[in-house]
């Protein structure tokens, strides 16, 4: 896995800045960090258009109106998602002016510049922020940080709007797709989400989204599609209209990431449920039209040093099959909470102690337990959503990013669920069957050699006998540019690996693919080749029995496709 190096300059540069560089190099060799994953953290944050509050500090260095505004804007476009929308500290260090003003503008034009190895980018010597803007960035993070403003009930209810209410949707289904096998494929740079007919192939519709769309969850129904944007823009169409359409829409915060919907008995597509970045709090909704009901705050106490952190932000949110609950991840305090939706004005939660930094997860194949990534700390937290309790916590390799997961049946140990890691080439196989399989339950009961790290993703399906490995985030093009494929029951036979983006005939562009997602069948598997916004992606269906191109879709309207959803395994959690 290569590392990030410093030039010359730029490690004489820091050795001058100070007893913190050695204290950053003994933490680099306990956590190596690659620029691929110090930049997926970083990921822009739709923050930097929002209005917000200007305070200089007096003791800070000077700054005019303009320049402020301009730093403000690339804090949050590069900085926030690392550093926090306060800047009190999230996956990198707090930057705070009681921290910023001691250290001074030289040290940290330093640091900016040049980068360190336990994470922080190059951002000067990489060519990304001229010198002028690393002096402007150095300047702005000793001022009072701004605060960007709440979004309560009034807010939320100012964006709601009801496009086609439910007394004039279609009381059966209109159309003669297959809907179990329609694929809802995120178009992150447009802001839409590609409806595809799985059985032809061809796009039905391209509906608007919101900003740097993320992810799409399907109803318990089946019939509506929830698409959320990092604006925090939530879509709901209804894929039994003629055309599947948005029918609903809402903001439920100025950042978010995740959405699901109601799944237990009794209460299918009763309820929707969003979590936002910020502000940090969680919004549950009128499954068929959106309307907000309930919004809780996430602020709060970290489960270890129990410390207030003012912006724990919302990861992950799965429905639970056991409960009407809702299972939420709270980044930054490391908490999981179970939301019983069974009486939502007089809510009940029940907090889980996890770990710090949870990101993403997903069901075991009971869907009885759940397990959740705390990625920075390297480990998974695993709930009995029975229970609601912690059933344990699972030491893993660096930065653990399952996506949701992968189960299939392990010759020896019975049930496992897979993740893949971002800072390692590893495939963690953790036994999930305490009953017949007990000596290998919650443990890493087998570690498979992936093509190396920067994996996102990795996928599964009851009815086939293959393992995929996506590495978009890899910097070497060959392996970011294909799969690793392993068959289930032969492991030690080690793993094949399919050049999706050469199959994919696309010539321009990084290429990387993502996100592998079985059709309905479970017997295709559909992969993203990802470009820039302004050159030509695609997507590339395997034949999962002879790991063969099947197809590829091409259309200029399929910009920068990243996750696909397929309905059916989406509605029924198989992964
Ligand atoms: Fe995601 C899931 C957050 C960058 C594609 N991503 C998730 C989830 C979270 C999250 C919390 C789990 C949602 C859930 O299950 O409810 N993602 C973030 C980030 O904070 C991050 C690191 C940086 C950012 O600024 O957003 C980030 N994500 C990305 C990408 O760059 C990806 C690869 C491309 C894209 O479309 O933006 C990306 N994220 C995805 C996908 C899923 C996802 C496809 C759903 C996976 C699944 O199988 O369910």
């Amino acid at each position: 896995m290569k590392l990030r190096l410093l030039g010359i300059a730029g490690a004489a540069a820091l050795a001058l800045a100070g007893t913190a560089w050695t204290q950053e190099k003994k933490e680099e060799s306990k956590h190596p960090t690659t620029e691929a994953e110090t930049r997926y953290q970083a990921g822009s944050s739709p923050l930097e258009g929002v209005q917000m509050h200007q305070d200089v500090n007096p003791k800070a260095p000077k700054m005019s109106e303009a320049e402020f505004g301009k730093a403000r804007q690339i804090y949050f476009e590069r900085c926030a998602g690392c550093h926090g929308v306060l800047r009190k500290g999230a996956t990198g260090k707090p930057l705070t002016p009681d921290i910023t003003l001691d250290k001074g503008t030289e040290y940290l034009k330093v640091f900016i510049k040049y980068g360190s190895p336990a994470g922080m980018p190059n951002w000067g010597t990489s060519g990304e922020l001229s010198d002028a803007d690393v002096d402007l960035m150095a300047r702005y993070v000793q001022q009072t940080p701004p605060m960007p403003p709440e979004f309560g009930m009034k807010e939320m209810r100012a964006t709601w709007k009801v496009l086609v209410p439910p007394g004039q949707r279609p009381t059966k289904k209109m159309n003669n797709y297959n809907l179990d096998n329609l694929f809802s494929t995120t178009l992150r740079d447009t802001g839409e989400v590609a409806l595809i007919d799985g059985d032809t192939k061809k796009i039905i519709n391209i509906v608007k989204t919101g900003y740097a769309v993320h992810i799409s969850r399907v109803s318990a129904s089946g019939r509506y599609v929830y698409v959320i944007g990092r604006d925090a823009k939530i879509n709901m169409i209804d894929l039994w209209m003629e055309k599947p359409d948005n029918v609903a829409e809402i903001r439920v915060g100025l950042e978010a990431r995740s959405v699901d919907t109601s799944k237990f008995k009794g209460y299918e597509d009763k309820y929707a449920i969003a979590g936002s970045y910020w502000p940090p709090q969680y919004v549950i909704m009128k499954g068929d039209t959106l309307e907000p009901l309930k919004i809780v705050a996430t602020r709060g106490m970290t489960v270890d040093t129990q410390e207030y952190h003012p912006e724990p932000r919302v990861a992950a949110i799965v429905a639970s099959h056991y409960k009407p609950e809702f299972v939420v991840n709270v980044k930054e305090t490391g908490k999981i909470l179970m939301v019983n939706y069974k009486d939502v004005s007089n809510l009940s939660v029940t907090e889980i102690p996890a770990a710090r930094f949870l990101h993403d997860g997903g069901w075991d194949s009971t869907h009885r337990y759940v397990l959740m990534a705390a990625n920075q700390s390297n480990k998974i937290g695993v709930v009995d959503a029975k229970e609601g309790k912690l059933e344990a916590i699972v030491e893993v390799d660096k930065i653990p990013h399952p996506g949701r997961g992968a189960n299939f049946i392990h010759p020896k140990c019975g049930p496992v669920w897979a993740t893949g890691h971002l800072g390692s080439e590893k495939i963690s196989l953790i036994g999930t069957d305490p009953k017949k399989h007990k000596d290998y339950a919650w443990k890493v009961c087998e570690t498979l050699d992936g093509q190396g790290g920067g994996n996102l993703f990795i996928k599964t399906h009851p009815k086939s006998t293959h393992l995929y490995i996506d590495t978009p985030l890899n910097p070497d093009p060959k392996i970011s540019g294909s799969v690793a494929v392993y068959d289930i029951k032969n492991l030690k036979a080690g793993f094949k690996v399919l050049p999706i983006a050469e199959w994919a005939g696309v010539t321009e562009g990084a290429k990387r693919v993502v996100q592998p997602e079985y059709n309905k069948a479970g017997d295709e598997v559909w992969f993203s080749v990802w470009s820039a916004k302004n050159q030509q992606s695609a997507l590339v269906v395997v034949d999962d029995k002879t790991l063969k191109l099947k197809a590829v879709i091409k259309d200029p309207k399929l910009i920068t496709p990243t996750g696909h959803f397929n309905i059916y395994n989406t509605q029924h959690d198989i992964y």
